[in-house]
């Protein structure tokens, strides 16, 4: 292996216009729909790693203290790819740290796979393409493919059994269009169901499946077209009926999963009232109770005031379009 000393890697969350919920091949962690997502400024994972001979096994620090023995092992089966590619045995030294609450529906394995992957390619002395770069992110988490990109990036579901055109790439950078995305953030306590966990259920056990992979592709259609038009009502539109059908989903699985709290609906309920009072806003969720809310730059101070304004809103975090995964000093 060719040594490169301690590497730093930082990559950004991403929250997905059109939802991903649902893998091929869970080994190779293939997901079964395709997905567009913004990636944001204001969440990311900043991730050293160092390959060490006089380490007998790896060391992983997850902000600042040991990492609990789940992620401990998931972190290092992701390195075991790196080893395998590098043709090398030797363990690494992980310090990890995400400026957000992790696992709580704010996309921290997108941002932490993405950050992992650049930085141990590069202590391990690799050189991979963008492409190969996200090939391997997905290994580690579905939406990590996405966070290689800044700006807006679309993932392919993909055909080949060996996942190789399972990736994401870029659409517009950041600069393209200036949307915002405020995090109204509802509860940081950890999500009930892990989303690997939930996506398995809803496909062994949905009685809609099949009806969420096959109605997904005309949403990856419209998305594409409303974006290259830079038409926000309908990149908006598209945005709502994606989370809707995506929760509807894991609704319907049984065990049924439901990630939103009552707040949840009531944020919904006020981001839908801004849109009658004239303010265009448009809400998603992920796997946990916090809301999105995609709106212009224009109007975002105003749509953070009414947020804020919510007792049950903990917090308002403020994004636009972010870069791609990056190494840092
Ligand atoms: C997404 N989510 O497209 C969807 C929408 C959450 C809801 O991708 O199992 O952590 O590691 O591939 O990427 C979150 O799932 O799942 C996710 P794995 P991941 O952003």
């Amino acid at each position: 292996m060719l040594m490169s000393g301690k590497k730093t890697a930082r990559a950004h969350s991403n929250i997905a216009l059109v939802k991903y919920w649902g893998k091929n091949q869970e080994l190779l962690n293939t997901p079964a729909v395709g997905s567009i997502s913004l990636t944001l400024d204001n969440l990311f994972t900043t991730t050293s790693v160092e390959f060490d001979h006089a380490l007998p096994s790896d060391i992983i620090l997850f902000d600042g203290s040991p990492a609990p023995a789940k992620v401990s092992k998931r972190l290092s089966a992701f390195l075991d790819l790196i080893r395998q590619k590098a043709n090398s045995t030797l363990s690494a030294r992980v310090e990890t740290v995400n400026n957000f609450p992790t696992a709580a529906g704010l996309a921290s394995s997108a941002s932490g796979f993405a950050a992992l992957a650049l930085a141990s390619v590069s202590a391990s002395g690799l050189e991979l393409s963008e492409i190969e770069l996200s090939l391997l992110a997905r290994r580690g988490s579905g939406s990590a493919a996405r966070s290689i990109y800044g700006g807006y990036s679309e993932m392919n579901a993909g055909q080949n059994p060996d996942g190789s055109d399972s990736y994401a790439v870029q659409l517009y950078p950041e600069s393209y269009w200036d949307l915002h995305m405020l995090i109204a953030i509802l509860s940081e306590d950890e999500k009930p169901v892990g989303s690997t966990e939930g996506m398995n259920r809803t496909r062994q056990t949905s009685p809609y499946y099949s009806a969420w992979i096959e109605s997904s592709q005309q949403d990856l259609d419209d998305m594409r077209d409303a974006l290259k038009r830079q038409d926000f009502q309908k990149v908006g539109e598209i945005t709502e009926q994606s989370c809707l059908k995506m929760h509807s989903v894991a609704m319907s699985a049984h065990p049924g999963i439901i990630y939103w709290h009552p707040e949840t609906l009531k944020i919904i309920q006020l981001v839908k009232q801004l849109r009658k009072d004239g303010i265009e806003a448009y809400f998603t969720i992920d796997a946990g109770p916090q809301v999105k809310v995609l709106c212009r730059a224009a109007d975002a101070t105003t749509i953070e005031k009414s947020l804020s304004d919510e007792p049950a809103v903990s917090r308002v975090i403020s994004c636009s379009a972010g870069p791609g995964a990056h190494l840092i000093e």
